[in-house]
């Protein structure tokens, strides 16, 4: 398990203006000096959420990792979960001498935001925030059991966050073919870098570690048992996260990894390990779906009809292009899938339009009733 002193503390020197600064290294640049000067003026010092659990949280500071809680006011303020601190997030932090636990007193303005829709009950969703701050999003998948679909769900996800996306092949020692896995993604991808690596054998692991530069974050997604432990400790050059073997009847992961990590580098920049989930929910926005799909959505602009889904429509461009064998039809085809899905999670979530469906429910299921009562 991974306790608070899985964090290493910075040495100590003796002077604590020798003392080299933990944050520079993970992004704390001018330009969060500057935000910070009103808080550091009544008191307050910087942190860095590195894991979050439950009301605590685990904070890097600029004298060694502590733990701390929101303030009464903040969490008053938080309407939902996505206001509280999340992995990633920096935050103005009280001391309390008398307590385990210091106070996190504000939130500082998101740069970037990460979250995936959870279907919390039936009816019900919710967004969940996977990490914020990121400038970098690691899609992992085995070279040997690519996902397409799932792939470009996931892809759009990070669109919508505010960070690049690079797609990971890992476990390339396990397959021959990763040349034509690579073209595959590209195919659908084709302005993403795909590196295709081994984080057991390290084979191109070093690829990668060009994107973790100080002052960015990179952030590990991808379905439980890619091996995205793996590739961090590789990179960290040390066993951080623990890993689990995959099963043999279907290559599925064990869930090893259950709490998003933030792990600082040696060498600047910081890794954040997410737990591999079963599906991606598309976190709302089209313009994600848009940024993935910016073949489609270009072709669309020229469609005769505004609304035009793509269908039967006379003068519609997307349809055009495939009859011209410039687009695949099975593109088309997840383009739609996706935006359906978008729909579906944004009408979901839109609390006006639920309750207008259910009055419109309420209305049907009354005129109904009357029917049936004139009927006898
Ligand atoms: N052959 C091979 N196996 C790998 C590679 N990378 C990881 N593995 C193995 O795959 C299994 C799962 O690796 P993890 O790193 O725990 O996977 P994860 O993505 O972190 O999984 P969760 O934490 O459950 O989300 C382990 O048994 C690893 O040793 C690789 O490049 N090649
Ligand atoms: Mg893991
Ligand atoms: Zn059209």
């Amino acid at each position: 398990m991974h306790s608070s002193d899985s964090f290493e503390k910075p040495p100590e020197t003796g002077h604590a203006d020798a003392r080299p600064n933990t944050l520079a290294p993970i992004g704390w640049d001018q330009a969060r000096i500057a935000e910070f000067t009103e808080h550091a003026n009544s008191g307050l010092s910087p942190g860095r959420v590195a894991r979050v659990d439950g009301q605590s949280v685990m904070l890097i500071t600029a004298t060694g990792t502590v733990r701390a809680e929101s303030s009464t006011e903040l969490q008053q303020l938080a309407e939902t979960s996505e206001d509280r601190p999340a992995t990633g997030d920096w935050v103005g932090l009280r001391q309390r001498p008398s307590s385990d636990l210091d106070v996190i007193e504000v939130v500082l303005r998101r740069r970037s935001q990460l979250s995936r829709t959870r279907q919390v009950m039936k009816s019900a969703v919710e967004q969940q925030i996977v990490a914020v701050n990121i400038d970098v999003a690691f899609i992992v998948h085995a070279a040997n059991n690519v996902n397409l679909r799932r792939l470009e769900r996931e892809a759009s996800q990070v669109a919508t966050s505010g960070a690049a996306v690079v797609i990971v092949l890992n476990k390339a020692d396990l397959t021959s073919d990763t040349e034509a896995r690579s073209d595959e993604v590209r195919s659908i991808l084709p302005q993403v870098d795909v590196h295709a690596v081994s984080g057991v054998t390290g084979e191109r692991v070093e690829a990668l570690a060009a994107y973790a530069r100080p002052d960015r974050t990179v952030v590990f997604i991808g379905a439980s048992g890619v091996g995205k432990s793996t590739l961090i400790n590789r990179l960290l050059g040390r066993e951080v996260m623990d890993t689990g073997a995959v099963r043999e009847d279907d290559q599925r992961g064990r869930h090893t990894t259950t709490t998003r990590y933030l792990h600082p580098l040696d060498g600047g920049g910081a890794l954040i390990d997410t737990p591999g989930i079963r599906s991606i929910g598309l976190s709302g926005a089209d313009d994600g779906v848009a940024a993935v799909f910016d073949d489609i959505a270009e072709l669309a602009l020229t469609c005769r009809f505004n609304d035009c889904s793509h269908g039967d429509e006379p003068g519609c461009a997307v349809q055009d292009a495939i009859r011209r064998g410039e687009l695949e039809a099975a593109r088309l085809a997840s383009f739609q899938k996706l935006g359906r899905e978008v729909e579906f999670v944004q009408s979901k979530s839109d609390m006006r339009l639920r309750n207008a469906r259910r009055d419109i429910w309420k209305a049907r299921a009354k005129s109904n009733r009357e029917r049936m009562n004139e009927r006898q």
